[in-house]
C-alpha cells in the first residue's frame, strides 16, 4: 500500500467512526408523544373556548401545527392508548376496555407496536407515565420480576403506573419491578374483596382528605381512597402531590441520557385525571379548583420538556406530538369542586359530550405536531387519528406498515398537506360511531343518554344520528331524517370498517 493510499484509508476510516458515533441525521429523528389524561379539546387555550390559561402548550401549538380534527381512538383511556400504541382499532381486541390495575397485559407480545417498530430500527424507547395498557399474566405477584410490563411490546425502559392514579396499587413499577419494595412489607392487591382489617374510604372516611363521589371506595391511600384493595408495599407507595415531579425528573433524564441517539420517549402524564392532586405550588394558580390547577402543573411540565429539547439543541431533530387519550370530564368520582368551580369554561369547547361519550367531544381532542424548521406553524383541519402515527412515522423512516388499521398520514401531520384521512370509526364503551369527511354517524344504542354521576351525554339513543361536525361542531341538527342519502353512504362505510359488510 501506497502512502497515499494508506492516508486515504485513514481518513475512510476515521469519517465511518465518526459517523458510527453519531446516528443524528435528519432521517431519523427523535419522537416525543406528550399525552395528557382526560385533557378537553377546551381545556387547551390555543383552541380559543376556555378560560384556562396553557401558555407552554399554546407555545408548542403557535410554534407548530395544531388540529381542529384530531381524534383518539376510543373515548376512554385503555383503548385509546391500545389504539395509538398498536395501530390496530381498539374495538377489533375483546379486552380493550378500561382495565382494573391488575389486568393482564393487553397487548399481545407478538403484536407489532410503535415501540416495537422504532426499537427494530435503531431506536432508544421509552414510556413514562401512565401505562394502564395491564401488566403481568393475570396473576401477577407484585414482589417478584413481573415478565409482561411494556417492555414485553417494544419498550426498553419504562417507569410507569400500572393503571389509573385512582386505581390500586398505588405504586411505581420500573421495567420490571415494583420500585422501592421493601421485601419485608410484601404488596398484595386484589380486584375482588378487601384484605382484612385494612381500611377503605367506605369504613373510614376519617382517614380521607378527598372524599369519594361514586365508585373509589376501596382501600385507602395518602387520604385518598381507590378502586381495588391493596395491602402492604408502604415503601413503594406513591404520593399523589409529587407524581408530576416524579415523572418529570425521569423524564428529562432520559433526554438528556439519550441526547446522541434517535429516541422515542412515550410521557403519559397523569393530569388532569381523577385524583386531581396537583404539587402545592400549583394549588389555586387557576381559581378553578383541583382540575383546572392540575391541567396548570401538566402545561408546566410540557414547557419543562420543551426547554429541555432546546437547551441540548435537540430541537430540529425532534418531532413532538401532543395530545389527550379521551375528551374532558368534571366529577369523575370525587368530591374535587370541578363542577362547583367550573366558571366560564368549557373543557369540551365548542364540542358535545366528553369522556365515555360517542358525541365528538369524546375523542376529537387537542392534538398539536411541532417540528422547528419541517414543520410550519398553523392551523389544519385535516382528519387525522393517534393509530396512524404509526404508519405515518413508518413511512417517514422508510419502514413498512404493521398497524393494521393505521394510515400514513404523514403529510398531513408535517403540514405537507391540508388531507388526512377519509374516515374514522370511534368507540365508547364497545359502540361506535363512524366519520366519513365531516360527517359523524351514531347508529341506534340502548342504554343512557346521559351518564349516571359523571353527567355527560353518552350519544346513545334510539335513532341514527347523523351530523355535519363542520358546519354543526355542537351536534345540534340531526340530519338522518332529511340526508337518507349520506345516512346510508355513512351505514355502508361502517359496516365495511367493522366487515358486516
Ligand atoms: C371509571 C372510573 C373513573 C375513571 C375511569 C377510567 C368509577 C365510578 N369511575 O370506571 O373514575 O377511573 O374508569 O378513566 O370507578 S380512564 O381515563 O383511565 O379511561
Ligand atoms: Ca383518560
Amino acid at each position: 500500500m501506497d502512502k497515499n493510499t494508506c492516508l486515504t484509508c485513514t481518513l475512510l476510516l476515521l469519517l465511518v467512526g465518526l459517523l458510527g458515533c453519531s446516528q443524528r441525521t435528519p432521517g431519523n429523528p427523535n419522537l416525543v408523544i406528550i399525552y395528557m389524561d382526560d385533557l378537553g379539546y377546551g381545556d387547551v387555550s390555543a383552541y380559543g373556548s376556555g378560560t384556562l390559561s396553557t401558555p407552554n402548550i399554546d407555545k408548542l401549538a403557535s410554534e407548530g401545527l395544531r388540529f381542529t380534527s384530531g381524534y383518539c381512538t376510543s373515548a376512554t383511556c385503555t383503548p385509546s392508548r391500545y389504539g395509538m400504541l398498536t395501530g390496530q382499532y381498539p374495538w377489533r381486541n375483546k379486552r380493550a376496555a378500561i382495565l382494573a390495575g391488575d389486568a393482564p397485559l393487553l397487548i399481545d407480545p407478538g403484536q407489532p407496536t410503535l415501540p416495537k417498530m422504532l426499537a427494530e430500527n435503531g431506536y432508544k424507547t421509552a414510556v413514562i407515565g401512565k401505562w394502564h395498557l395491564g401488566i403481568g399474566d393475570g396473576n401477577v405477584d407484585w414482589n417478584r420480576e413481573i415478565e409482561l410490563t411494556p417492555n414485553a411490546v417494544g419498550f426498553d425502559y419504562s417507569y410507569v403506573m400500572a393503571a389509573t392514579n385512582d386505581r390500586v396499587p398505588t405504586v411505581y413499577v420500573e421495567n420490571h419491578k415494583v420500585a422501592g419494595l421493601n421485601p419485608g412489607d410484601p404488596l398484595q392487591v386484589s380486584y375482588k374483596e378487601n384484605f382484612k382489617g385494612e381500611p377503605t374510604g367506605r369504613d373510614n372516611p376519617e382517614l380521607l382528605k378527598l372524599k369519594w363521589h361514586h365508585g373509589h371506595d376501596c382501600s385507602v391511600w395518602n387520604g385518598i381512597s381507590r378502586i381495588g384493595y391493596q395491602k402492604g408495599g408502604k415503601s413503594a407507595m406513591w404520593i399523589d402531590e409529587d407524581m408530576a415531579d416524579n415523572f418529570l425528573k425521569r423524564v428529562l433524564n432520559y433526554i438528556e441520557e439519550n441526547q446522541n441517539e434517535p429516541f422515542f420517549l412515550y410521557y403519559a402524564l397523569q393530569q388532569p385525571h381523577v385524583p386531581r392532586t396537583p404539587h402545592p405550588r400549583f394549588v389555586g394558580a387557576t381559581g378553578m379548583g383541583p382540575r383546572g390547577d392540575s391541567i396548570a402543573e401538566g402545561d408546566w411540565c410540557v414547557g419543562q420538556v420543551m426547554a429541555k429539547l432546546k437547551e441540548l439543541n435537540l430541537d430540529r431533530n425532534t418531532l413532538v406530538i401532543f395530545s389527550s387519550d379521551n375528551g374532558p370530564v368534571l366529577n369523575d368520582g370525587y368530591y374535587d369542586e370541578a363542577v362547583e368551580k367550573i366558571g366560564g369554561h368549557t373543557p369540551s369547547g365548542p364540542f358535545r359530550g366528553g369522556k365515555y361519550s360517542l358525541f365528538n367531544a369524546g375523542t376529537n381532542v387537542p392534538l398539536i405536531t411541532w417540528w422547528p424548521g419541517q414543520i410550519e406553524p398553523g392551523i389544519s383541519d385535516a382528519l387525522v387519528c393517534q393509530i396512524d402515527f404509526m404508519d405515518s412515522i413508518a413511512s417517514y423512516l422508510g419502514l413498512k406498515n404493521t398497524g393494521p388499521d393505521s394510515e400514513n398520514v404523514l403529510d398531513a401531520l408535517l403540514g405537507k398537506s391540508s388531507v388526512g384521512r377519509t374516515d374514522l370509526v370511534l368507540e365508547a364503551s364497545r359502540n361506535v360511531a363512524y366519520r366519513l369527511g365531516d360527517y359523524l354517524m351514531i347508529p341506534p344504542y340502548e342504554g343512557l343518554a346521559v351518564q349516571a354521576n359523571v353527567n355527560i351525554e353518552t350519544g346513545l339513543g334510539p335513532e341514527y344520528q347523523l351530523y355535519d361536525i363542520g358546519s354543526d361542531r355542537g351536534q345540534v341538527k340531526n340530519l338522518a331524517a332529511e340526508m337518507p342519502g349520506k345516512l346510508n353512504e355513512l351505514k355502508d362505510g361502517l359496516a365495511a370498517r367493522l366487515g358486516t359488510k
